[in-house]
Protein backbone atom coordinates (compact mmCIF):
# COMPACT_ATOMS: atom_id res chain seq x y z
CA UNK A 1 0.00 0.00 0.00
CA UNK A 2 1.28 3.84 -1.07
CA UNK A 3 1.96 5.98 2.00
CA UNK A 4 0.00 9.15 1.43
CA UNK A 5 3.73 11.51 0.31
CA UNK A 6 3.67 8.43 -2.41
CA UNK A 7 0.22 9.40 -3.26
CA UNK A 8 0.45 13.34 -3.37
CA UNK A 9 3.66 12.67 -5.86
CA UNK A 10 1.26 11.70 -8.74
CA UNK A 11 -1.62 14.06 -7.45
CA UNK A 12 0.64 16.76 -7.44
CA UNK A 13 2.33 15.62 -11.22
CA UNK A 14 -1.37 15.57 -12.56
CA UNK A 15 -1.87 19.42 -11.65
CA UNK A 16 1.17 21.36 -10.50
CA UNK A 17 2.13 22.14 -14.04
CA UNK A 18 -0.99 23.14 -14.95
CA UNK A 19 -1.13 25.38 -11.91
CA UNK A 20 1.67 27.15 -13.22
CA UNK A 21 -0.35 28.35 -16.56
CA UNK A 22 -3.45 29.31 -15.33
CA UNK A 23 -3.16 32.91 -16.96
CA UNK A 24 -2.02 34.10 -20.67
CA UNK A 25 2.30 34.08 -20.61
CA UNK A 26 1.46 37.75 -21.79
CA UNK A 27 -0.08 38.93 -18.46
CA UNK A 28 2.75 37.71 -16.78
CA UNK A 29 3.95 41.13 -15.44
CA UNK A 30 1.16 42.20 -14.54
CA UNK A 31 1.18 42.70 -10.45
CA UNK A 32 -2.09 40.71 -9.76
CA UNK A 33 -0.90 38.02 -11.97
CA UNK A 34 2.14 38.01 -10.12
CA UNK A 35 0.64 38.31 -7.06
CA UNK A 36 -1.94 35.24 -7.72
CA UNK A 37 1.00 33.13 -8.51
CA UNK A 38 2.95 34.09 -5.98
CA UNK A 39 0.18 32.61 -3.61
CA UNK A 40 -1.58 30.05 -5.85
CA UNK A 41 2.54 28.04 -6.24
CA UNK A 42 3.22 28.52 -2.66
CA UNK A 43 2.52 24.85 -1.96
CA UNK A 44 0.15 23.63 0.59
CA UNK A 45 -0.84 20.03 1.16
CA UNK A 46 -2.44 20.62 -2.16
CA UNK A 47 -5.01 17.99 -0.19
CA UNK A 48 -7.90 19.54 -2.58
CA UNK A 49 -6.42 18.05 -5.47
CA UNK A 50 -5.11 14.76 -4.23
CA UNK A 51 -9.12 14.29 -2.88
CA UNK A 52 -10.67 14.79 -6.33
CA UNK A 53 -7.86 12.74 -8.11
CA UNK A 54 -8.21 9.59 -6.22
CA UNK A 55 -11.89 10.20 -6.18
CA UNK A 56 -12.11 10.08 -10.02
CA UNK A 57 -9.61 7.14 -9.86
CA UNK A 58 -12.08 5.34 -7.65
CA UNK A 59 -14.95 5.87 -9.77
CA UNK A 60 -13.25 5.15 -13.00
CA UNK A 61 -13.41 9.12 -14.63
CA UNK A 62 -11.09 10.42 -16.40
CA UNK A 63 -8.57 12.43 -14.78
CA UNK A 64 -7.96 14.35 -17.80
CA UNK A 65 -11.77 15.32 -17.77
CA UNK A 66 -11.49 16.17 -14.05
CA UNK A 67 -8.22 18.12 -14.39
CA UNK A 68 -9.81 21.53 -14.84
CA UNK A 69 -12.14 21.21 -11.64
CA UNK A 70 -8.67 21.17 -9.58
CA UNK A 71 -7.11 23.69 -11.19
CA UNK A 72 -10.51 25.33 -10.25
CA UNK A 73 -10.61 24.37 -6.85
CA UNK A 74 -7.19 25.08 -5.99
CA UNK A 75 -7.44 28.61 -7.24
CA UNK A 76 -10.41 29.14 -5.42
CA UNK A 77 -9.00 27.65 -2.05
CA UNK A 78 -6.15 29.92 -2.96
CA UNK A 79 -8.47 33.37 -3.20
CA UNK A 80 -9.80 32.44 0.34
CA UNK A 81 -6.70 32.22 1.81
CA UNK A 82 -5.51 35.41 0.79
CA UNK A 83 -8.71 37.46 1.37
CA UNK A 84 -8.90 35.35 4.94
CA UNK A 85 -5.52 36.55 5.70
CA UNK A 86 -6.00 40.14 5.13
CA UNK A 87 -6.05 42.60 8.31
CA UNK A 88 -9.92 43.30 7.85
CA UNK A 89 -9.91 39.47 8.34
CA UNK A 90 -7.93 37.18 10.37
CA UNK A 91 -4.82 39.62 10.03
CA UNK A 92 -1.78 37.25 9.05
CA UNK A 93 1.49 37.73 8.29
CA UNK A 94 2.60 33.82 7.36
CA UNK A 95 0.77 31.77 5.24
CA UNK A 96 2.40 28.48 3.36
CA UNK A 97 5.21 28.76 5.49
CA UNK A 98 5.89 32.50 3.27
CA UNK A 99 5.02 35.86 3.86
CA UNK A 100 0.93 36.45 3.11
CA UNK A 101 0.11 37.76 -0.25
CA UNK A 102 -0.71 41.34 1.23
CA UNK A 103 1.96 41.71 3.03
CA UNK A 104 4.37 41.51 -0.18
CA UNK A 105 1.96 42.77 -2.59
CA UNK A 106 -0.06 45.47 -0.48
CA UNK A 107 -3.66 45.16 0.82
CA UNK A 108 -4.91 46.23 -2.50
CA UNK A 109 -3.29 43.93 -4.98
CA UNK A 110 -3.82 41.18 -2.69
CA UNK A 111 -7.79 42.23 -2.62
CA UNK A 112 -7.65 42.11 -6.62
CA UNK A 113 -5.22 38.78 -6.31
CA UNK A 114 -7.94 37.40 -4.55
CA UNK A 115 -10.79 38.45 -7.15
CA UNK A 116 -8.13 37.38 -10.11
CA UNK A 117 -8.06 34.06 -8.99
CA UNK A 118 -11.95 33.44 -8.33
CA UNK A 119 -12.67 35.09 -11.65
CA UNK A 120 -10.32 33.22 -13.23
CA UNK A 121 -11.21 29.82 -11.96
CA UNK A 122 -14.88 30.24 -13.46
CA UNK A 123 -13.56 31.16 -16.38
CA UNK A 124 -11.77 28.41 -16.26
CA UNK A 125 -14.90 26.20 -15.84
CA UNK A 126 -17.37 28.23 -18.58
CA UNK A 127 -14.49 27.31 -21.19
CA UNK A 128 -15.43 23.73 -20.33
CA UNK A 129 -18.93 23.64 -20.40
CA UNK A 130 -18.95 25.15 -23.66
CA UNK A 131 -16.91 22.67 -25.19
CA UNK A 132 -18.86 20.42 -23.43
CA UNK A 133 -22.17 20.91 -21.85
CA UNK A 134 -22.92 17.77 -19.75
CA UNK A 135 -20.56 19.96 -17.35
CA UNK A 136 -22.68 22.66 -16.61
CA UNK A 137 -23.89 20.84 -13.13
CA UNK A 138 -20.57 20.08 -12.34
CA UNK A 139 -19.46 24.05 -12.85
CA UNK A 140 -22.97 24.95 -11.02
CA UNK A 141 -21.99 22.55 -8.05
CA UNK A 142 -18.43 24.43 -7.74
CA UNK A 143 -20.50 27.70 -7.49
CA UNK A 144 -22.77 26.83 -5.36
CA UNK A 145 -20.25 25.10 -2.68
CA UNK A 146 -17.49 28.17 -3.04
CA UNK A 147 -20.30 30.69 -2.54
CA UNK A 148 -22.69 31.70 0.13
CA UNK A 149 -24.83 27.96 0.70
CA UNK A 150 -20.90 27.29 0.71
CA UNK A 151 -17.46 28.67 1.97
CA UNK A 152 -18.38 32.26 1.83
CA UNK A 153 -22.09 31.39 4.30
CA UNK A 154 -19.07 29.74 6.65
CA UNK A 155 -17.08 32.98 6.93
CA UNK A 156 -19.88 34.87 7.20
CA UNK A 157 -21.17 32.63 10.35
CA UNK A 158 -17.66 32.74 11.37
CA UNK A 159 -17.08 36.37 11.17
CA UNK A 160 -20.07 37.48 12.27
CA UNK A 161 -19.98 35.05 15.45
CA UNK A 162 -16.27 35.88 16.71
CA UNK A 163 -16.19 36.87 20.90
CA UNK A 164 -19.41 35.00 21.62
CA UNK A 165 -19.79 31.56 22.31
CA UNK A 166 -21.93 29.60 19.87
CA UNK A 167 -23.88 26.85 20.30
CA UNK A 168 -22.60 23.35 19.67
CA UNK A 169 -25.34 23.38 16.39
CA UNK A 170 -23.75 26.38 15.37
CA UNK A 171 -20.48 25.67 15.06
CA UNK A 172 -21.07 22.44 13.14
CA UNK A 173 -22.69 24.28 10.42
CA UNK A 174 -20.15 27.01 10.17
CA UNK A 175 -17.58 24.41 9.67
CA UNK A 176 -19.37 22.14 7.30
CA UNK A 177 -19.48 25.37 5.22
CA UNK A 178 -16.63 27.20 5.53
CA UNK A 179 -14.43 23.96 5.46
CA UNK A 180 -16.20 20.84 4.00
CA UNK A 181 -17.72 22.47 1.16
CA UNK A 182 -14.80 22.96 -0.77
CA UNK A 183 -13.47 19.16 0.35
CA UNK A 184 -17.40 18.53 -0.83
CA UNK A 185 -16.28 19.99 -3.90
CA UNK A 186 -12.83 17.90 -4.48
CA UNK A 187 -14.63 14.70 -3.42
CA UNK A 188 -17.66 14.93 -5.20
CA UNK A 189 -16.69 16.80 -8.53
CA UNK A 190 -15.75 13.38 -10.53
CA UNK A 191 -19.36 12.35 -9.54
CA UNK A 192 -20.63 15.09 -11.61
CA UNK A 193 -18.39 15.18 -14.23
CA UNK A 194 -18.40 11.37 -15.01
CA UNK A 195 -22.20 11.28 -14.51
CA UNK A 196 -22.22 9.60 -11.55
CA UNK A 197 -25.25 10.81 -9.62
CA UNK A 198 -26.68 7.85 -7.88
CA UNK A 199 -25.76 6.24 -4.83
CA UNK A 200 -22.28 6.59 -5.72
CA UNK A 201 -23.13 10.60 -4.93
CA UNK A 202 -24.82 10.11 -1.53
CA UNK A 203 -21.86 8.22 -0.46
CA UNK A 204 -19.07 10.62 -1.53
CA UNK A 205 -21.32 13.36 0.32
CA UNK A 206 -21.44 11.49 3.18
CA UNK A 207 -17.65 10.87 3.23
CA UNK A 208 -17.12 14.30 1.99
CA UNK A 209 -18.92 15.77 5.23
CA UNK A 210 -16.80 13.62 7.48
CA UNK A 211 -13.51 14.29 5.94
CA UNK A 212 -14.58 18.09 6.38
CA UNK A 213 -15.05 17.56 9.61
CA UNK A 214 -12.62 15.28 10.55
CA UNK A 215 -10.15 17.85 8.80
CA UNK A 216 -11.44 21.32 10.83
CA UNK A 217 -11.34 19.49 14.14
CA UNK A 218 -7.86 18.71 13.44
CA UNK A 219 -7.16 22.55 11.90
CA UNK A 220 -8.03 23.03 15.47
CA UNK A 221 -6.09 20.45 17.37
CA UNK A 222 -3.49 21.86 15.94
CA UNK A 223 -3.76 25.59 16.29
CA UNK A 224 -3.34 24.49 20.08
CA UNK A 225 -0.69 21.44 19.59
CA UNK A 226 1.76 22.63 16.74
CA UNK A 227 3.77 25.83 16.06
CA UNK A 228 4.52 27.88 12.93
CA UNK A 229 7.69 26.40 11.73
CA UNK A 230 5.99 22.86 11.19
CA UNK A 231 2.17 24.54 9.94
CA UNK A 232 3.44 27.10 7.72
CA UNK A 233 0.70 29.47 8.84
CA UNK A 234 0.45 30.88 12.41
CA UNK A 235 -0.97 29.32 15.76
CA UNK A 236 -2.74 30.28 18.71
CA UNK A 237 -4.84 32.86 16.77
CA UNK A 238 -8.35 30.90 17.82
CA UNK A 239 -7.53 31.90 21.33
CA UNK A 240 -6.41 35.29 20.49
CA UNK A 241 -9.45 35.92 18.19
CA UNK A 242 -11.74 34.55 20.80
CA UNK A 243 -12.91 32.12 18.49
CA UNK A 244 -15.44 29.22 19.58
CA UNK A 245 -13.96 25.80 18.26
CA UNK A 246 -14.00 22.37 18.91
CA UNK A 247 -10.82 22.37 21.36
CA UNK A 248 -12.18 25.40 23.32
CA UNK A 249 -15.90 23.47 23.19
CA UNK A 250 -15.39 19.84 24.39
CA UNK A 251 -11.42 20.51 24.93
CA UNK A 252 -8.16 18.62 23.72
CA UNK A 253 -9.31 15.05 24.81
CA UNK A 254 -13.00 15.99 23.60
CA UNK A 255 -11.60 17.09 20.78
CA UNK A 256 -9.60 14.00 19.72
CA UNK A 257 -12.66 11.71 20.37
CA UNK A 258 -14.81 13.87 17.98
CA UNK A 259 -12.27 13.38 15.37
CA UNK A 260 -12.31 9.99 15.89
CA UNK A 261 -16.14 9.75 15.50
CA UNK A 262 -15.58 11.35 12.36
CA UNK A 263 -12.93 9.11 11.19
CA UNK A 264 -15.13 5.98 12.23
CA UNK A 265 -17.96 7.69 9.73
CA UNK A 266 -15.30 7.85 6.77
CA UNK A 267 -14.61 4.35 7.03
CA UNK A 268 -18.09 3.13 7.14
CA UNK A 269 -18.70 4.82 4.31
CA UNK A 270 -15.99 3.48 2.56
CA UNK A 271 -16.68 0.32 3.31
CA UNK A 272 -19.92 0.34 1.68
CA UNK A 273 -18.43 1.75 -0.88
CA UNK A 274 -16.14 -1.91 -1.11
CA UNK A 275 -19.34 -3.65 -1.01
CA UNK A 276 -20.24 -2.07 -4.20
CA UNK A 277 -16.71 -3.01 -5.98
CA UNK A 278 -15.05 -0.01 -5.65
CA UNK A 279 -11.23 0.21 -4.66
CA UNK A 280 -11.03 2.62 -1.80
CA UNK A 281 -7.60 2.00 -0.64
CA UNK A 282 -5.86 5.92 -1.39
CA UNK A 283 -9.37 7.42 -0.12
CA UNK A 284 -8.65 5.27 2.91
CA UNK A 285 -4.73 6.52 2.84
CA UNK A 286 -5.67 9.97 2.76
CA UNK A 287 -8.40 9.51 5.58
CA UNK A 288 -5.69 8.19 7.34
CA UNK A 289 -3.31 10.88 6.56
CA UNK A 290 -5.91 13.28 7.67
CA UNK A 291 -6.53 11.83 11.21
CA UNK A 292 -2.83 11.50 11.95
CA UNK A 293 -1.47 14.94 10.54
CA UNK A 294 1.19 16.49 12.26
CA UNK A 295 1.12 19.93 9.18
C1 LIG B 1 -12.43 34.73 2.66
C2 LIG B 1 -14.51 33.82 1.54
C3 LIG B 1 -13.40 33.64 2.47
C4 LIG B 1 -13.29 32.47 3.10
C5 LIG B 1 -12.19 32.15 3.96
C6 LIG B 1 -10.15 29.63 4.00
C7 LIG B 1 -11.01 30.34 4.96
C8 LIG B 1 -12.37 30.78 4.51
C9 LIG B 1 -10.55 30.63 6.16
C10 LIG B 1 -9.16 30.28 6.58
C11 LIG B 1 -9.14 29.79 7.96
C12 LIG B 1 -9.57 28.37 8.10
C13 LIG B 1 -9.21 27.68 9.34
C14 LIG B 1 -10.24 27.79 7.16
C15 LIG B 1 -10.70 26.43 7.22
C16 LIG B 1 -10.21 25.75 6.03
C17 LIG B 1 -8.77 25.50 6.17
C18 LIG B 1 -8.29 24.67 7.29
C19 LIG B 1 -7.99 26.03 5.28
C20 LIG B 1 -6.56 25.71 5.19
O1 LIG B 1 -6.50 24.65 4.27
P1 LIG B 1 -5.22 23.75 4.09
O2 LIG B 1 -4.71 23.32 5.45
O3 LIG B 1 -4.19 24.80 3.47
O4 LIG B 1 -5.51 22.68 3.10
P2 LIG B 1 -2.98 24.53 2.46
O5 LIG B 1 -2.11 25.77 2.60
O6 LIG B 1 -2.28 23.27 2.88
O7 LIG B 1 -3.58 24.45 1.09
Amino acid sequence: MRSFQELTVESNNWIEDSLTKVFDEELKDDITVKASYYSLLAGGKRIRPCLMYYSAKMLGVDVQKVLPFAVSLEMIHTYSLIHDDLPSMDNDDLRRGNPTCHKVYGEGIALLAGDNLLNRSFELIFQEVVKDNSLALAGATMARLSGIHGMIGGQSIDLSSEGTDIPVETLYELQRKKTGALLEAAITMPCYVGGKTGEELELLKKLSEHVGLAFQIMDDILDVESNSEELGKSTGKDERDNKSTFVSIFGLDGAHSKLNAEVEGCNKVLGRLVELGYNTEELTTIVKFLSERTF
